[in-house]
């Protein structure tokens, strides 16, 4: 992945650069943030008065994402969209939706000389985008922007959404894909890891029980953000309060429980998501509760009894689902996820698996809690 960054710090970037109107001089250009996906860069320039712009750069990660064209038109979209809303309610879309950057061309991307799509968006100032929780608080705040986001989007023409990765969170297709790794075993690790693929093995209930419900029609498709980890909200240095919701690269129909589950496999837990030292993990109940509470708020009354009642099973599919995912990947030969060392997406994968028993442990508390906040 490094070698990948490596390659376009010299003269692809500029090439790049070149191809978007960013204001003043270039001053600084650097790798950015945490993300798994996309190559994302932080460009600073100065103006003539010394003023400084800062301007997120990515390269979209085109073997993930098939049909950036199309993904790039449900940003535009859905970007837009929320702008009309956040001025109705009297907001800054400058700061509360992403804002992008078009081409000197006038399309939302660049197309390099290699064939790698790019993109530039507005950087947020003054916000904070954190990797693991450090005051709950900050936690609460970005369950009410994670359930805001769904209740602004509530009635937007979810037909429209290109689907940017098909079957995204379909767990039942993604135990079947995992059973064909552990089968294929390209890599020859299958053995080294029997404990963590049986465990994937023993809970295939899990991996079925919002597919067959679906498949019974009794669950709502709503446009949903299905990728809401705490580092894809930016938080509002002085109000600490979740000021825009970013990486909207998966937002297509889907289920309010998934991505109030994803939030909570990500940020209510007490570690890092590769965090090595298993005894520091666990799903902490009053960032639970807290999320919970935030989020059914900021959804402001759309969801319903049976959506909040199974939004324990949420966290624990979307716990499950993604620990599959990293083992998958492993499996694979690290194909999918960034990795940073070795056995990293092994490392990921152990935390999740952690994550879910305790869960398991927990199941009583975490319906009472919910039971809370549903009337
Ligand atoms: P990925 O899909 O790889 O996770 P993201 O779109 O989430 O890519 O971007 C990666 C990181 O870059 C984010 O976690 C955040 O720290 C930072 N980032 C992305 N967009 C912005 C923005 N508009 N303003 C400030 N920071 C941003
Ligand atoms: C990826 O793009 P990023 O880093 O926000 C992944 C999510 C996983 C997450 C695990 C498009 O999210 O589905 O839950 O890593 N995104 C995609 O940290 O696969
Ligand atoms: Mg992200």
């Amino acid at each position: 992945m490094e070698i990948r960054v490596e390659m376009v710090a010299g003269e692809l970037i500029n090439e790049v650069i070149g191809n978007f109107s960013f204001q003043g001089v270039l001053r600084e250009s650097a790798p950015w943030g945490n993300g798994h996906i996309n190559d994302t860069f932080l460009l600073t320039y100065q103006n003539e008065d010394k003023k400084e712009t800062r301007y997120i750069l990515q390269r979209m990660n085109k073997g993930i994402f098939t049909q950036p064209v199309e993904l790039m038109e449900n940003v535009m979209n859905v970007t837009s969209y929320l702008r009309k809303i956040i001025i109705e309610n009297g907001g800054d879309p400058e700061r509360e939706t992403l804002n992008v950057i078009p081409a000197k061309d006038g399309k939302p991307f660049y197309v390099d000389s290699t064939g790698e799509y790019w993109r530039s968006y507005v950087y947020i100032e003054d916000t904070t985008c954190f990797d693991q929780v450090e005051k709950p608080e900050d936690f609460y705040e970005s369950a009410v922007a994670f359930g805001n986001f769904q209740r602004m989007l509530a009635d937007y023409p979810a037909e429209t959404l290109h689907e940017t990765i098909k079957g995204f969170h379909d767990t039942k297709a993604r135990f079947a894909v995992f059973k064909q790794a552990v089968e294929a075993d390209v890599c020859g690790r299958a053995a080294s890891v029997k404990d963590e693929i049986d465990f994937v093995l023993a809970r295939e209930d899990v991996a079925d029980y919002f597919g067959d419900l679906l498949e019974k029609g009794e669950l709502i498709l709503r446009v949903t953000h299905n990728d809401t980890k705490l580092n894809n909200i930016m938080m509002d240095n002085k109000t600490r309060k979740g000021i825009c919701v970013i990486d909207l690269d998966t937002v297509m129909p889907g289920l309010a429980m998934n991505d109030f589950g994803d939030s909570i496999r990500f940020g209510a837990s007490t570690g890092a998501e590769d965090e090595t030292d298993l005894d520091k993990i666990w799903c902490d109940m009053e960032l639970f509760e807290l999320y919970t509470k935030g989020f059914i708020e900021g959804c402001g009354g759309k969801l319903a009894k049976r959506e909040i009642e199974l939004l324990p099973m949420g966290a624990k599919v979307m716990t499950f689902e993604c620990g599959m995912r990293f083992l998958t990947d492993y499996l694979q030969g690290d194909t999918y996820f960034k990795i940073h060392r070795e056995h990293h997406n092994l490392e990921r994968c152990r935390t999740q698996f952690k994550l879910v028993a305790d869960m398991e442990t927990k199941w009583d508390t975490m319906a009472e809690i919910v039971k809370k906040y549903n009337y």
